[in-house]
């Protein structure tokens, strides 16, 4: 029987995919190097470290310098996300997680994010979310299983009473392999290998999602 919803984060409950790009962007054009939003497509889900090593490439740049620019990044990221409210909730995300609550199902995210926290509070749902599972919990990320078995433990319960909402190729595959049920977002071609495959949140209800995934 499922007794627990682990959200993923960035692209799910909210859309901080934007403002990574942007500061991305910010940090490629500082160095000279070419990016776009096409590029950052390729970015949806995966680590801090991973997704500037896509950026840089072959460029020769020493760990140190990998580093700063690291820091760099997340300090325009962390700048942009100041402002962000509860209206930057995904449509029907609160909706969900209330009727969520009700059913007493439990619900903890699972983001790669090391700023998850910091997003969680900004949207005003902390009081919804029973367990947090961010870029500080696990060492291997996504698509590892491991984050969203340490956000299972959290919540202890088995992977088999879980579903996983992801909308990246790397967080369906982590959820898969850690033998949860999954929900992904958006296109088939991003999403497809997942149990149950929507556009979005919008109008989604916990009965009708039970049905599809019993059946
Ligand atoms: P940070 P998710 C992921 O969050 C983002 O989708 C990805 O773009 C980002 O690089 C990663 O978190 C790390 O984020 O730099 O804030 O630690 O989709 O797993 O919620
Ligand atoms: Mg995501």
């Amino acid at each position: 029987d499922i007794q627990g919803f682990i959200f993923d984060l960035d692209g799910v409950l909210t859309d901080t995919a934007e403002f990574h790009y942007l500061a991305w962007q910010r940090l490629a054009d500082q160095e000279g190097i070419p990016f776009n939003r096409q590029a950052n497509e390729a970015l949806r889900g995966i680590s801090r470290r991973a997704s500037l090593m896509l950026i840089v490439g072959d460029r020769p740049y020493s760990e140190a310098q990998l580093e700063e620019m690291m820091e760099r990044k997340n300090g325009y990221y962390v700048d942009l996300i100041q402002n962000m409210t509860s209206r930057d909730l995904s449509l029907g995300a609160i909706e969900l997680l209330n009727e969520l609550r009700q059913a007493g199902i439990k619900i903890a995210i699972g983001s790669a994010s090391k700023n998850a926290r910091t997003v969680v509070e900004r949207l005003g749902i902390a009081d919804k979310i029973d367990a947090i599972a961010d870029g500080y919990s696990v060492q291997k990320p996504k698509p590892a299983p491991d984050l969203f078995l340490y956000a299972a433990n959290l919540l202890k319960l088995k992977p088999e009473q879980c579903v996983v909402v992801e909308d990246a190729t790397a967080g369906v595959e982590a959820a898969l392999a850690a033998g949860m049920w999954t929900v992904g977002l958006g296109p088939a071609e991003r999403v497809g290998a997942a149990h149950v495959v929507l556009p979005n949140l919008a109008g989604v209800k916990w009965t009708d999602l039970k049905a599809k995934l019993n059946s």
